[in-house]
């Protein structure tokens, strides 16, 4: 074989009290069918590795089908390094890996260290003994789980028959989805690292999570991740201090920790006079830095850990009341309107969420306050939690199981327990993160979906479930993230079922999956809404990039996008009713989101005006990984689509709203503030008639907008307009406020009364 010759990078971090040495594995070959790729800390996956030696773009047109026999394709990783002797000398050696997915055999020197099998892991290994001086060689062997899959006796874990990538702990997204094509094959991040440490006292990680805030001071709980402690005290400080502010110290005291459950400490501290952290829309997101000693009796100072937080408590109010149960976030006591999108993965792999963590201003300048990280993807990456605390944006976040029935034998729970442990302590600081959500769409396809009739076993398919979602990951949340609540699954009840509009979150898909019209949204008003939404193309610019005209169902190069079974027959339904048709060309991209514009406004608008029954409103989606025609606003390569403006003016802190649909005699003007300040408004609003002439108008002066609230500002019964024909009339309402910083904003909203194509005079 050719030889390889690699960089290395040997880094020298210089930690306060010892002198840890890291080495990083930056480059490498793979080899996937005796070919040879070279790789960089920037391509490590066999895709965008392939690609590049093809010169092509791997989603242009109909090309990803040259990539699909990559699904069965075994993969080698050789990483070759040198050590030096000094280095071998160090007590601890360890070789972490970021990402490996999934079912990878690590070798090193000949040696087997270690068998992978769950790519929601990080690992790391002790390999003191299988190193060597100078010359050493890591290789990485991925099996492909496309034969596994198929092996796979679904009655053996008494899963669905059609759902059996459950078996495997691989984000369910890359089996293929409504948004994204199948893709299995798995790869390892780079840099791969190698530590070299001394034997000492360790502090290993530090979590700052809020309890309670009260009047001038905040209750905060210190958790500490340790190694190698002994049977004896240890003093334990910390540094704190926020922009603009003085830092303090708090010696929090002498305790024994070397007897804790798995090296986790929990200790804790008060904070007076704290500045909180608020979601976007609502405050500033202040964030706290702060440096955790730990010392020994003599007040040698043996460890430290850096940390951030933030200081806020945030809670899920689920309280019954005379409809059913609300579903309401309270971020620092105070009611929030939940404004948002769904999240998904930014890549088809290892990047995960990393890539909009660069565009999140993306997310705050439309308005969002929340995202929900949704469950067929992955835990969310340090990069983007790091973001979304700085912007104010909550994370709901899935644990990654969505739409089937997952097994539980106890190797199973074990390596869920293992993820859940690991990702649930380092977000746990995070004061972005506002939920933990057991899965997606499992307690609803359980009750829907007739899954009854295609498992082997109904009673231990609960079981199972209970195992996972009602016993094993609430306890690993209340063992290490316990300021933070769980809830089983999302949603709580299937959007055919009438408690769904009553009590919980719900996903409605009657407009889309069950071709209902769009104001259809105005009449299935939930107490939450997570999920719901329409497709649309890309930005016209990712259009060009990647689909081939005709835009038509029989050209390939174009349909291969559209991964929804029933995606061009329900976008035509749409476009038709309001359109006499379409040209098979840009035309049909602009009608399409044309649509999707008045789906998500419609969807939205009823949201606020039904504001405090429905306390949220989470667009499905918010990104995608590839170029679909897709629900999502941001596009893949993180352009905007025409639905992105649509949605970034109804999230807007104050917005007026026409409601046409629940009356056919009167027309609803609303205005919905879900800010926490009151607001005086002056409105004014006029119908016009083809020619513009207005044949009727209104003015309202200093309306009262309270915080949180939605006013019904005017209602226009139509006997009371003049002459009024609906095929030739337009209502604008303008708005005009003073926020709370004392500027003028200026707002609007406008609708006609019949589809485009019965409009009689030609408005713009
Ligand atoms: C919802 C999601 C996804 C899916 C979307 C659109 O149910 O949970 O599974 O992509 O519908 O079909």
């Amino acid at each position: 074989m050719k030889k390889t010759y690699l960089f290395i990078i040997l880094s020298l971090l210089c930690w306060n009290f010892s002198l840890a040495q890291t080495l990083e594995i930056k480059e490498g070959v793979l080899i996937c069918n005796q070919e040879i790729f070279n790789l960089s800390d920037k391509k490590t996956n066999i895709y965008d590795l392939l690609s590049e030696k093809r010169h092509e773009n791997m989603f242009y047109a109909e090309n990803e089908k040259n990539y699909s026999f990559l699904d069965t394709c075994y993969l080698t990783y050789i990483l070759n390094f040198e050590v030096d002797k000094h280095l071998l000398k160090k007590d601890i050696i360890r070789l972490k890996f970021d990402y490996i997915d999934t079912y990878a055999k690590i070798i090193l020197n000949g040696n087997e260290v270690a068998t992978t099998q769950n790519a929601f892991r990080s690992y790391e290994f002790d390999v003191k003994d299988f190193l060597k001086k100078g010359e050493n060689s890591l290789i990485v062997e991925i099996d492909p789980i496309y034969q596994k899959w198929q092996a796979v006796n679904s009655d053996e874990f008494n899963i669905l028959q059609s759902e059996k990538r459950a078996v495997f702990r691989k984000a369910a997204f890359q089996f293929g989805w409504d948004w994204a094509p199948r893709q299995l094959a798995g790869e390892i991040s780079l840099p791969v690292r190698l530590t070299f440490e001394d034997k000492k006292e360790y502090l290993r990680f530090a979590s700052v999570q809020t309890e309670k805030i009260s009047d001038n001071s905040a209750n905060m709980l210190l958790t500490l991740k340790t190694e190698f402690l002994e049977n004896k005290p240890y003093n334990i400080k910390v540094s704190y201090s926020t922009e603009g502010e003085e830092t303090i110290t708090k010696n929090l005291g002498d305790f024994y920790l070397a007897n804790s459950e798995e090296n986790i400490s929990k200790l804790q501290f008060e904070i007076a006079n704290p500045q909180l952290w608020y979601p976007n829309g609502y405050g500033k997101p202040t964030l706290y830095d702060a440096v955790v000693y730990i010392s020994d009796e003599q007040s040698k100072v043996l460890d430290s850990v850096k940390t951030r937080f933030g200081i806020r408590t945030i809670k899920l109010s689920q309280e019954k009341d005379k409809y059913g149960s609300e579903f309401c976030f309270i971020v620092n006591g105070k009611k929030i309107f939940a404004k948002g999108s769904n999240l998904v993965p930014t890549a088809m792999h290892k990047e995960r969420y990393e890539g909009l963590a660069k565009h999140i201003d993306l997310v705050k300048d439309c308005n969002m306050n929340m995202l929900r990280v949704w469950g067929g993807g992955y835990y969310v990456d340090e990069q983007m939690y790091n973001a979304c605390d700085e912007k104010g944006i909550l994370i709901w976040q899935d644990f990654p199981f969505a739409c089937a029935l997952y097994p539980a034998s106890e190797e199973y729970l074990a390596e869920v327990e293992a993820e859940a442990k690991e990702n649930v302590l380092r977000i746990s600081s995070h004061p972005s993160l506002a939920l933990w959500c057991g899965n997606n769409e499992i307690w609803e396809g359980w009750g829907n979906w007739s899954w009854d009739k295609e498992v082997k076993d109904t009673v231990l398919a609960v079981e199972n479930y209970n195992k996972l979602f009602r016993e094993l990951l609430p306890k690993v949340v209340e063992n290490y993230c316990q300021t933070i609540d769980y809830t089983h699954s999302s949603p709580l009840n299937g959007w055919g079922r009438k408690e769904s509009l009553t009590e919980g979150d719900c996903h409605y898909w009657g407009v889309w999956w069950g071709d209902s019209v769009l104001e259809t949204y105005t009449r299935k008003i939930p107490r939450f809404m997570s999920e719901y939404g329409f497709q649309s193309a890309p930005n016209i610019k990712t259009v060009n990039k990647y689909f081939t005209l005709p835009y038509s169902k029989e050209n390939e190069g174009f349909a291969i996008h559209q991964k929804h079974n029933r995606g061009f027959e329900l976008i035509d339904n749409r476009i038709l009713e309001r359109f006499d048709g379409y040209n098979k060309d840009e035309d049909y991209i602009n009608k399409a989101s044309y649509v999707a514009s008045e789906a998500f406004s419609i969807g939205i608008e009823s949201h606020l005006r039904a504001l405090p029954y429905c306390m949220g409103s989470l667009t499905w989606q918010l990104n995608e990984p590839y170029p679909a025609i897709g629900w999502s606003c941001i596009d893949v390569d993180y352009l905007k689509k025409d639905v992105y403006h649509t949605i970034q003016k109804s999230f807007a802190p104050v917005v007026i709203s026409i409601d046409k649909f629940s009356n056919q005699d009167t027309i609803f003007i609303y205005v919905i503030n879900t800010s926490w300040n009151d607001f005086n408004m002056d409105l004014l609003g006029k119908i016009t008639d083809c020619d513009n002439t207005a044949i009727y108008s209104f003015e309202i002066e200093s309306q009262i907008l309270p915080q949180m609230q939605s006013v019904c500002v005017l209602e226009i019964a139509k006997k009371d307009i003049g002459y009024y024909d609906e095929s030739t009339t337009k209502l604008e309402v303008f708005g005009s406020y003073k926020d709370e910083n004392d500027n003028l904003i200026t707002i609007d909203n406008s609708s006609y009364f019949v589809y485009p194509k019965h409009l009689k005079c030609n408005k713009e």
